[in-house]
């Protein structure tokens, strides 16, 4: 028993020391009209491939009132993602995109299976029967990501102390902001800001629900 509390309490302590000498970035993130822009990925890459040895992590895309949500995942390689559609009408998900080419025909509630997302890339989902339906999944080949809010901000935590490029994405960019080089020294706390020209009017209404959405 005291044994067992004094590791706990190491372990805390170690926990406590680690996340001090840990640096944090927080990027604000807005438009070419300076409003604060919301689903932009910032991505710190460590020179060379990202270290193995990673928890698998799983995320989960809903599909609800006939939208994807989120609308953007970043996630690192080698995430299982899981599709669940909360809608009572059916869904069917497809991606033709390179990083991962996939589909999940007509299904509600928990889909058949979950997707390994194992290639870096842009993967564009959409649904077969409801062609305004859009999300984007970001597959990166570092744990040291964040995405904006609504106000713009992105926070990236727990990053160690080195030499990273510092990368952009938005689904609807025209122009991503140029990376960076950024050498990052432990306890950093730091604050950039960048810009992305983005599309004016990329995404299609939703038109209004209609009793035959239901059918099927
Ligand atoms: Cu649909």
């Amino acid at each position: 028993m005291h044994i067992r509390l004094q590791r706990s309490l190491w372990f805390a302590a170690w926990m406590l020391s680690a996340s001090a000498a840990a640096a944090v970035i927080e990027v604000n993130v807005y438009d070419q009209g300076n409003k604060p822009l919301a689903d932009a990925v910032v991505v710190l890459q460590r020179a060379g491939p990202a270290k193995s040895g990673n928890k698998p992590k799983r995320a989960v895309i809903e599909q609800i009132d006939r939208e994807f949500n989120p609308f953007v995942s970043v996630v690192q390689t080698g995430t299982t993602v899981a599709f669940p559609n909360r809608d009572p009408m059916l869904h069917h998900l497809f991606s033709f995109s390179q990083a991962k080419t996939f589909e999940i025909k007509l299904y509600r509630g928990e889909a058949p299976r979950d997707l390994l997302f194992d290639e870096p890339g842009v993967v564009a989902l959409g649904c077969n029967i409801h062609d305004w339906m859009e999300a984007y999944v970001l597959v990166v080949d570092s744990p040291y990501y964040a995405k904006t809010g609504s106000q713009g901000n992105a926070l990236v935590i727990n990053l160690p102390a080195g030499d990273y490029r510092l990368w952009f994405w938005h689904p609807h960019q025209k122009k991503p902001p140029p990376p960076q080089t950024l050498r990052v020294a432990q306890s950093d706390k730091r604050q950039l800001t960048t810009r992305f020209e983005i599309e004016k009017r990329p995404r299609r209404d939703k038109p209004p629900l209609q009793a035959d959405n239901y059918a099927g």
